[in-house]
Parts: structure tokens; sequence; C-alpha cells
């Protein structure tokens, strides 16, 4: 089977709509990220105006449209992209350890996962270098795992880590609460395939291809943002579609 990697090529006129929109503000240098402190200097100041711009224009209710099975992208034709050079495998015994600001901090095993109330849907998703596919996805909302736990109000942010060469991404409330953020275990009603994240990845309509973390092993709900890989290589950090 054969493995593509990410090559790290930040293209920020293909971003999204949004930030077509907004024209300037979005321009981010990689060797300009600062990895120890992403957010610093000027570019960091106009990527948080960017993603406060965005933010402000982010509806929460709005859905993206379902589609029908007939658009489902045949699975030879969906690109995988992974940084590690060859398919990452869950270690034994894995499960998700869910932390931070919350009431009941959690280690949950794939079933466990799969007794919180589940949904699925058929979204096409958009990866930052133009392609895009369609899958279904079930898995357990993100919210809902953040009820679970109980995520406190003030965790505005949440930060997702994977086994995956330290792959890692963050993500605002809204977007992770939103009623299409998903953590998947199943596509196209399989068990979700090694190459698109087993045992559990997050899946989303509202972000860009590169926030939704596979092979994930960690979610934390924090008071502050973070950042991620592709982040602290000059990808712009919200990255709403
Ligand atoms: N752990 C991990 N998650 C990841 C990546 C990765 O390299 N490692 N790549 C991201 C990118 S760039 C994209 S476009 C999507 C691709 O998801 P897919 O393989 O299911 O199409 O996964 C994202 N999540
Ligand atoms: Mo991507």
């Amino acid at each position: 089977m054969s493995t593509r990697r990410l090559i790290p090529a930040p293209r920020p006129r293909l971003l999204t709509r949004r930030t077509a929109l907004l024209g300037a503000g979005t321009t981010l240098l990689t060797s300009a990220c600062d990895s120890a402190r992403p957010r610093a200097g000027f570019l960091g100041a106009m990527e948080r105006v960017n993603a406060r711009l965005q933010a402000a224009l982010f509806d929460e209710n709005q859905l993206a449209p379902e589609l029908p099975p007939e658009e489902t992208t045949p699975p030879g034709a969906f690109p995988q992209y992974f940084i590690s050079d060859t398919v990452p495998r869950a270690p034994p015994g894995w499960t998700l350890r869910v932390g931070g600001l919350v009431a009941r901090p959690a280690t949950l095993t794939l079933a466990e996962l799969q007794r919180l109330p589940g949904t699925q849907y058929r979204l096409r998703h958009h990866c930052v270098e133009g392609w895009s596919a369609v899958a279904s996805w079930h898995g357990v909302r993100l919210r809902d795992l953040a009820e679970h736990v109980g995520a406190d109000p003030a965790a505005s942010y949440v930060e997702l880590r994977s086994f995956d060469s330290g792959y890692w991404s963050s993500w605002d409330r809204p977007s992770a609460f939103h009623p299409q953020t998903l953590l998947a275990y199943g596509m196209n009603g399989q068990p979700l395939p090694p190459e698109h994240g087993a045992p559990l990845r997050l899946y989303s309509a509202v972000k860009l291809g590169y926030k939704m973390v596979k092979y994930l092993t960690e979610v934390n709900f924090l008071t502050e943002p973070t950042s991620g890989y592709w982040e602290e290589r000059g990808y712009e950090w919200y990255a709403g579609v």
C-alpha cells in the first residue's frame, strides 16, 4: 500500500472562502513561525486578527450539506496523508485519554466510546493542498464527549494529540462543539481503516483536513489556545472551511 506525505508548502490563497473574503492577514511564512512561541510577533498578531474575524463569521448552527451515497469517493481515489512513512498502527491496549479542565477525566476504550450516543453523516472534506473527498463517518460528537467528562465552560479550546509521530492540533470551542464535529471510529459503514486514522480520528465539516487529527490518543479541554503540527510550520491555526 502506498503512503503519501503532505509536503509543507503553505499556500494561504488556497485556503478558504472566508480567508479569500478577508484578504490580507493570512500570509504566514514557515520561517517566521517560532515553534516555541507560535503566536508571538507580527505574524502571530496578524493571525490572531484573522482567527478572530473567522470566529466572528462562524455560525455554529449552520450545517454542511449531507451528500447522497453515489457521491462517495471510491476507496482507491481517496488520498491518504499522514506524516509517518508507514501507516501508523495503534499500540496494543489503545485508549483515549480525556483531560484538561474537566470534572471527570477519563481513559476510554473503543468499546466505551462506542457506547456513548453516536451519530453518522456523509460529507465532503477539503485538504489545504486542493483536493477534496466524500465519505460517510460515524462516531461520537466531540460535544457529547465533552458532556460525558464534564468539560468546564471556561475551556475555550480543545487540543487533540495522536500516536502518529507527535501529530497534533488544537481547535476553538465553537468549531469543536459544532454538531458535525465528531470523533469517528467508522467510515463508509466499516470500522475506520488504518489509513484513515484507526482506531479513532477527528472528523468535521467546519475545518480543513489538517485540523482533523487521525490516530487520536488524547483530547484536552483548555483555557488557552495551543498550536499544532502544521500550524507550527506556517499553516493557519483557525483554518475554517
Ligand atoms: N495523525 C495525523 N492526522 C492527520 C494527518 C497526519 O499526517 N497525521 N494529516 C492530516 C491531513 S493534512 C489531512 S488532509 C487529513 C487526511 O485525512 P484522510 O487520510 O482520511 O483523507 O488528515 C489529517 N490528519
Ligand atoms: Mo491535508
